[in-house]
């Protein structure tokens, strides 16, 4: 396979200034005609006329009314074209009836849709297929399906076609084509200028109940992006569709949104809340890159995450908004570093702007997108809102309508701020996340801090220089006051000293608060003060943080030193949820523990091999002494967080669910589950019927209510997903592969469905203990699917890999058993690009 370098870029020879398409749909042949107009490019004098096209038959292809014939490969095409303005025009034929990799124009379920970013175009038509070539495109579909969709404003309709005009250039990534047979959930929106916008939300007949709060959401972030950024939507009509066939959770087409019906579909009968909140941010997501991606977009695919981490950090922000800012905080940083740091700290470690690639499919990861987010977050902390506020009018001002770079985003923030921001920059180009340690030294009234900051080696990466981290810091003193407030402290150098005066007494450093950068912090607080941050920190994410931390010392004593529960812990925790003043939410957030595979990752870190059983027994004897500790206090959270009102998906309810349902999970502990059976017998919403059947299953009970789930669900797609994957997710260690082998026999288990099989061979991957089973039956199992799954769908396959990706923490006989899987994936025959480039540099 070939490598392709950020280095190399160079632009296209021509440039377009209008496509008109005609699709004649046929499950098998559909027919793809196309009308470009191109004309040299003044910026370039490289006059190669190369189109991509890939799985095309090509029937005929006419320049300036002339036929021609194309020198074809499975790339492209090349052929001699004229030195000035000309127009190619070609008709392919296509099967998206046997399109079971789901890029390009596919089917799913009757219907016919498609999915062209990064590349998916190229599988559609022959064309420039790259973001930099931006054009108007006119599109005609042809077909016998009630509802035709594509990108723009409707432009004309009869019977059996549809005509849409898209008047805002865009790159060939954003095209989209939806035929079926579909219902509306309809809506209107009218802009902040006063523009009337139709809005729909396409469905299978079937799903209309479960569109109301996915066009909530759609309008509450038209409105957040008017309020906050100042954006107003640009077209008469915005189209969302549900599909159930779809590689990751959605994509933000130019006027017309296709989303996996996972992650727009809701109702509360079907739904939990963690559905709920992923929904709303999904579609604020997809919405935002109406201007963060779609109005201005990228250059080549190096600079994605001037497009993702952006929209992750906007959408981060529209949650905190929505809901509660301190939890969404503490979710962002669980889910970085659950995902982002073994990602980061691993063989699979790329830059936020990687340098290389083969399969771009493959950079669609949380480094690109989650610290790509947090890149932006540290920047808008070290500039300031409002310089973060005026950069960004800016940005939208100077690059509207453009193909931009990573240097043009900095450059909008080095213009605004007139600061330097050239080491800031590296966090775009240097991997592995940064450690930052901390040591304390107090003498007569000052309190300094020394703050040293080391990058390990990554891939590539031998040496690294200094990072530009923002330390937001607090003092605390003995009576929990806060004494100093929080201040940025920026540390630019490998080692820094920064003095607080005039203290009256030895304060309680809180460091890293609100997690202002994506670091490791190395700090090693007594668990006294850890105790003391736990019950008094004014920054709630500190607070968090200080739970955390004493939970994972107790945890990683216990599985080193087979400790016993650690009272600071336990004790602190039991204040914490105590306390009804605070946020239900985040009350449930403090049960929390890390996960096995953090812990394992620290053990690794510090020099010890992880033992996957030795991690699970300890949370387990962690949770049973959480439990006992909590006793009395159990059924007082019970009624607290009772609901009198009519269900709404809000963050208030959540929030009460949530904790409610931790208290269920520690009752179920002490009474063998019988209070969950009664609470999943009385259930009428999915997340507390979910909660209550996972906590019978981790007792080893709760059979009866699977099989009564099962008789409940089986008509609705999406909950079935849910029982596949819980069962593989309850599992005890020495059960989870067996239970994942049973469900792949069941005549349910539609494997070339991505949801379905990522519900057990996801579930398989995240159930730690399960996974590593000493003989390696957990590693087999993942590759004997993935091996299946390859020829059929490379780019979900590819995705799955990562779960080998941490392989080398554990010990040499897992190590074994997991090189000979990896092994066994890389000779498979015809193996993917996607997959091979995986499991490639995983191995290293
Ligand atoms: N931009 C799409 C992701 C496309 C993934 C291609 N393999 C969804 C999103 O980030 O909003
Ligand atoms: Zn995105």
């Amino acid at each position: 396979p070939t490598t392709i370098y950020l280095k190399d870029y160079t632009p296209f020879g021509y440039l377009v200034d209008s496509v008109h398409l005609t699709f004649d749909l046929a499950d098998h042949a559909t027919r793809v005609t196309s009308r470009i107009a191109f004309r040299p490019n003044p910026e370039t004098t490289d006059r190669t006329f190369f189109l991509h096209g890939e799985e095309l038959t090509l029937v005929r292809a006419v320049i300036d009314g002339i036929e021609v014939t194309p020198s074809i490969t499975d790339k492209g095409l090349t052929v001699d074209v004229p030195d000035a303005p000309f127009i190619w025009e070609s008709v392919v034929e296509i099967d998206p009836g046997n399109n079971t990799a789901l890029e390009g124009l596919y089917m799913s379920n009757g219907m016919y849709c498609t999915q062209c970013e990064a590349e998916g175009f190229r599988k559609i038509t022959y064309y420039p297929d790259r973001p930099d070539v931006m054009s108007t495109f006119t599109v005609r579909i042809n077909g016998n399906l009630p509802v035709l969709l594509s990108n723009g404003n409707p432009s004309g309709k009869g019977d059996g076609w549809a005509e849409w005009t898209d008047p805002w250039p865009k790159p060939a990534y954003l095209f989209a084509l939806v035929a079926g047979d579909l219902i509306a959930h309809p809506d209107r929106f009218t802009t902040m200028s006063g523009r009337e916008v139709e809005l729909n939300l396409w469905v299978r007949p079937g799903d209309e109940g479960k569109c109301a709060f996915g066009m909530e959401a759609l309008k509450k972030s038209m409105k957040w992006d008017e309020d906050v950024y100042g954006r107003e939507y640009d077209l008469d009509v915005f189209n969302i569709v549900a599909v159930d066939d779809f590689n990751m959770g959605a994509m933000e087409n130019k006027g017309l949104n296709i989303f996996n019906s996972s992650a727009v579909l809701a109702s509360p009968e079907t739904s939990t809340d963690v559905n709920f909140e992923r929904i709303e941010a999904i579609i604020a997501h997809e919405y935002f890159h109406n201007w963060t991606g779609n109005r201005i977009t990228c250059r080549d695919w190096f600079q994605l995450c001037l497009k993702e981490g952006l929209t992750v950090f906007r959408d981060a922000q529209f949650t905190s908004d929505m809901r509660s800012a301190p939890v969404k905080r503490i979710h962002d940083a669980i889910d970085l570093r659950a995902r982002q740091f073994p990602e980061d700290n691993g063989p699979l470690s790329h830059p936020v702007r990687p340098e290389s690639f083969q399969e771009i499919n493959n950079f669609y990861t949380a480094t690109v997108y989650e610290k790509g987010a947090e890149v932006i977050g540290m920047l808008k902390r070290l500039v300031g809102d409002e310089a973060y506020s005026k950069a960004l009018d800016l940005y939208f001002d100077r690059h509207d309508g453009q193909a931009c770079t990573i240097e043009d985003w900095i450059k909008v923030f080095e213009d605004t701020t007139d600061r330097d921001l050239s080491q800031f920059k590296r966090w775009y180009s240097q991997s592995g996340t940064p450690r930052v340690s901390v040591t304390e030294d107090w003498t007569d009234g000052t309190l300094t801090l020394t703050l040293s900051q080391r990058s390990e080696p990554t891939p590539g990466q031998s040496r690294k220089l200094p990072h530009v981290i923002p330390v937001a810091v607090g003092l605390l003193g003995p009576n929990g006051d806060e004494v100093h407030a929080t201040q940025v402290l920026e540390l630019t150098e490998a080692e820094q000293s920064f003095q607080f005066t005039g203290l009256a007494a030895k304060p309680v450093a809180s460091i890293l608060r609100d997690f202002s950068a994506p670091v490791i912090l190395e700090h090693d607080p007594s668990n006294t003060e850890r105790a003391f941050l736990l019950a008094h920190d004014t920054d709630p994410f500190n607070r968090w943080q200080a739970g955390r931390s004493l939970a994972q010392d107790t945890l990683l004593r216990m599985i080193r030193q087979d400790a016993t529960p650690d009272a600071d812990y336990l004790d602190g925790i039991l204040a914490v949820l105590r306390d009804g003043d605070l946020d239900p939410a985040y009350r449930a957030l403090m049960l929390g523990l890390p996960t096995h595979s953090e812990l394992a990752a620290e053990l690794f870190d510090a020099g010890d091999t992880p033992d996957p059983m030795a991690i699970w027994t300890a949370v387990e004897t962690l949770r049973q002494a959480t439990a006992q500790h909590l006793q009395d206090l159990l059924p007082r959270l019970h009624s607290e967080t009772l609901i009198d009102t009519p269900f709404s998906p809000n963050a208030e309810q959540a929030g009460k669910r949530s904790l409610g349902g931790a208290a269920l999970s520690l009752t179920s502990r002490l009474d063998g589950g019988s209070k969950a059976a009664e609470e999943y017998a009385a259930a009428d919403n999915m997340t507390l019927q979910l909660t209550a059947l996972s906590c019978l299953l981790r007792t080893g009970k709760g059979q009866d209510e699977l099989s009564a789930f099962y008789d409940q669900w089986q008509h609705d797609r999406l909950v079935m997903d849910k029982w596949f994957g819980l069962q593989v997710s309850m599992a005890a260690p020495a059960a989870t592969v067996d239970t994942a082998r049973a469900l792949t026999e069941h005549t349910d288990f539609n494997w070339k469905n991505p949801n379905r099989f990522r519900a057990v061979m996801g579930a398989l991957a995240m159930n730690h203990a399960g996974f590593h089973r000493a003989d390696g039956a957990g590693y087999a199992l993942l590759a004997d699917w993935l091996i299946r799954l390859d020829p059929v769908n490379p780019q979900t396959t590819a995705r799955m890999c990562s779960a080998f990706q941490i392989w080398k923490r554990y010990d040499a006989d897992r190590q074994d058993l997991i090189r000979a899987q990896l092994n066994r994936i890389l000779e498979t025959p015809n193996l993917s690009r996607d997959t091979t480039e995986m499991v490639s540099r995983i191995l290293g």
